[in-house]
């Protein structure tokens, strides 16, 4: 004590007070208080040693260290009222406000595709079809050879086609569901209806030993080509698929189910195009286009300028089909057709672009 001047004991007072100011806790700021004015306290242990000093020192250092506790004092009570007031804004703030609106949850929706997929499926209900589903990795004697295509037909070139071995693929089209519904209406009991991939011509099945009925069904799934993407194509797309196995059916059974078809789905006032095209497991077959609403027919980008959209293929049964199916050509005839779903969609919602169905923006998804 009796080395601190008059002006050292002032600035203990200070040196106090600035360190309560910049306590950033309750903590820290305990921790100055303990270090001036506590027992053994810089500022304390000035005041216990004021009466050993001189007598004429004592009345001014008594009144500096004095000054200098109570600056302290000051300093450390303001700064515990700040510090008070900070943790009470704090509090309220974490409170509740239980008038507050509550925060819904997001709820998704459906894809445009599915949206698309489902409507479709809808329609073919109403038309008595069943939904039924053919496995996406598939043989690829369903794939092709039983669906009548010559051994070197191009379409199976890898070039086009994608494959997992010589005899296994993702399909390229829904319909080698075809074949697998056919089988699936034989007795239990018929050879035919096992899932055997084997096919005429190349290895007959065995005989049919019932007489299957009439099958009826639709085949929405996922398909697979090698392709480049364009506006309209990708490698992977949905196809929907129907087929209609029965007594007497004709192209005009055809024609009026496409019709009904699109025009449920696009509106009564579409115009459908049917065209002479070649199908190895259809005979006749055509191919199936409708007016582009894009342009309203006019000619843009979308239809090739040409005011026509193709959506699918379709046309009656092959003979050879119906028998790798185990039916008897002479009794039954069916009328096939298989959409693109994506073009469907694209055609619907107005998506020029058959990339945004994939690329999952949510910016572009909800607006459907
Ligand atoms: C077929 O796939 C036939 N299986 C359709 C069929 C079924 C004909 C039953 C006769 C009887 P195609 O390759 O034309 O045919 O394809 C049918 C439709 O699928 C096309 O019209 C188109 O809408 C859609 N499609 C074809 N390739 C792509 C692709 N790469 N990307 C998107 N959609 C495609």
């Amino acid at each position: 004590m009796a080395e601190l001047s008059v002006e050292e004991i002032g600035g203990l007072g200070e040196q106090a007070a600035g360190e309560a100011a910049a306590a950033a806790s309750r903590q820290e700021l305990d921790q100055v208080r303990v270090a001036y004015l506590g027992r053994a306290g810089k500022i304390t242990e000035v005041l216990r040693g004021l009466g050993s000093l001189p007598a004429e020192l004592r009345p001014e250092a008594g009144k500096a260290a004095n000054q200098a506790r109570q600056m302290a004092e000051t300093a450390i009570e303001k700064r515990r009222e700040e510090l008070a007031a900070e943790e009470a804004a704090e509090r309220a703030a974490d409170q509740l406000d239980v008038t507050l609106p509550g925060r819904g949850p997001e709820v998704g929706h459906r894809h445009p595709l599915m949206t698309t997929l489902e409507d479709m499926l809808d329609i073919a209900a109403g038309l008595g079809y069943t939904a039924v589903q053919g496995p996406e990795v598939e043989w690829s004697a369903l794939n092709w050879t039983a669906l009548n295509y010559p051994p070197d037909h191009p379409a199976m070139d890898e070039q086009d086609s994608f494959y997992i071995t010589d005899e296994i693929m993702p399909r390229t089209h829904t319909s080698p569901a075809q074949i697998r519904a056919m089988r699936a209406m034989h007795d239990d009991s018929c050879p035919v209806r096992s899932l055997d991939p084997r096919c005429p011509p190349d290895e007959p099945l065995e005989k049919c030993t019932c007489t299957p009925a009439p099958t009826r069904v639709v085949v929405p799934g996922r398909t697979y080509r090698r392709e480049s993407v364009t506006l309209t194509h990708h490698d992977i797309f949905y196809q929907l698929e129907c087929l209609l196995v029965e007594e007497g059916i004709t192209l005009a059974h055809l024609k009026g189910t496409l019709g009904a078809f699109l025009r449920a789905y696009l509106g009564p006032e579409t115009k459908v195009r049917f065209r002479p095209d070649f199908f190895p497991f259809t005979e006749p077959s055509a191919d199936v286009s409708v007016n582009c609403l894009f342009c309203e027919a006019k000619g843009c980008r979308f239809c090739k300028h040409s005011g026509w959209v193709e959506i699918g293929g379709s046309g009656l049964v092959h003979p050879n089909v119906l028998t790798a199916g185990g039916y008897d050509p002479d009794r039954v005839s069916g009328l096939a057709f298989g959409f693109g779903i994506e073009r469907l969609a694209q055609h619907r919602f107005n998506i020029m672009h058959i990339r945004t169905l994939y690329d999952n923006d949510m910016r572009f998804l909800r607006q459907f």
